[in-house]
């Protein structure tokens, strides 16, 4: 690759294991401190007292080699002695922490508690974890993410990890959102990345949380960077998750042109799977760049690949007179 382009600063906004092996791929290629990565919080919740931020750590464990392979989440080979005890004491046990994840669970509750902003505690997990990308949380404040069903409105993690996401979603609160605000630390990567990058999450759950923070869709669109967005759909379908289900249930857009329409105005091109290449025509039509790929990432080497396709073809954004009438007319809506 380019050696210039090995040192492009590019700003990862991400979800869990969707986003985690997207990011996974650009910290592979990328020279070190290039990378930096914004994770949702909305799924962020409280357990036993502690303060669980399963995105933040997925992206952590992730880059650190320490993810559980199969389930794309916690830490591999983990244990599960701590929660044994708590079933044994009668508390609920829905969520799976295991016993070294609890670990990172009790110091980010205990610097949380001395006062330490959430972005602080995970620059010091991650410089002791040994990643060499920037992993900053979208937001210090609580936004817990909320999902509206019938009859009832549920904590993000309630819905989908205890109820297995199947309750209809009837609509989504990003709580607090509004009042809260981005980091000081996401503003600046977002003005001066070389590259924006939507990783293939899930818009509704870990993308549009971030974006409902006050000015960050205006930073996205003022910035200079080309912003491209990597849809999470194969074969016009989420390989995994409630995304499909979601569109329909909500009455959205299904397919990759809802992905599309999610992120109308803010991205200026949009990469779907080789799967989807019929879908390529009716989205140039409606005036956006779109790269056909191969997106389904399970290997690290292919996320480098995948990494390496998406900052080469960002070049060919760069300055594109139509990403600046896309912009111009996104920021009018
Ligand atoms: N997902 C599950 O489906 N079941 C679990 O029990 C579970 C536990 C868990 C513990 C720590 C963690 O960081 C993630 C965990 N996840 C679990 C995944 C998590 O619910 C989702 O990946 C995200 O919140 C959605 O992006």
């Amino acid at each position: 690759m380019d050696d210039r382009l090995r040192g492009s600063r590019v700003v990862l906004l991400a979800g869990g294991v969707g986003g985690a092996r997207m990011a996974a791929g650009f910290d592979a290629v990328l020279r070190s401190g290039a990378l930096t990565i914004v994770a949702n919080v909305g799924d962020d919740e409280r357990f036993y007292g502690l303060q669980v931020c399963p995105d933040l750590d997925t992206l952590l464990y992730t880059l650190a080699g320490a993810v559980d392979p199969q389930q794309g989440w916690g830490v591999a080979a983990d244990t599960t002695r701590v929660l044994d005890t708590l079933s044994m004491l009668g508390a609920p046990t829905w969520m799976k922490l295991g016993d070294a994840d609890f670990g990172l669970h009790i110091y980010r509750s205990w610097r949380l508690a001395q006062g330490a902003r959430l972005t602080d505690v995970m620059r010091e997990a991650a410089q002791r974890m040994g990643l060499t990308a920037c992993l900053l949380p979208a937001t210090d404040t609580p936004t817990p993410t909320e999902i509206e069903i019938d009859g009832a409105v549920l904590r993000f993690q309630q819905w989908f990890v205890a109820e297995r996401a199947k309750p209809a979603v009837r609509g989504l609160h990003y709580a607090g959102a509004q009042e809260g605000c981005a980091t000081p630390e996401v503003m600046e990567a977002i003005e001066h990345a070389d590259l924006i990058v939507i990783a293939p999450s899930n818009p509704l759950l870990s993308i549009e949380p971030m974006l409902a923070l006050p000015g960050v869709r205006q930073a996205l669109r003022a910035a200079q960077a080309p912003c491209i967005a990597v849809s999470p759909l194969i074969n016009g379908k989420a390989i995994k998750g409630p995304l499909d289900r979601m569109l329909a249930d909500m009455g959205l857009t299904e397919g990759n042109e809802g992905i599309a329409e999610r992120y109308s105005g803010l991205i200026d091109g949009l990469v779907v799977d080789a799967s989807d290449a019929g879908d390529v025509p009716a989205l140039r039509a409606g005036g956006l760049a779109v790269l056909a790929a191969r997106t389904l990432i399970h290997e690290r080497e292919h996320a480098a690949f995948l990494a390496r396709q998406l900052l080469a073809w960002s070049q060919t954004l760069r300055g594109a007179p139509m990403r600046c009438e896309a912009r111009r007319i996104g920021a009018a809506s």
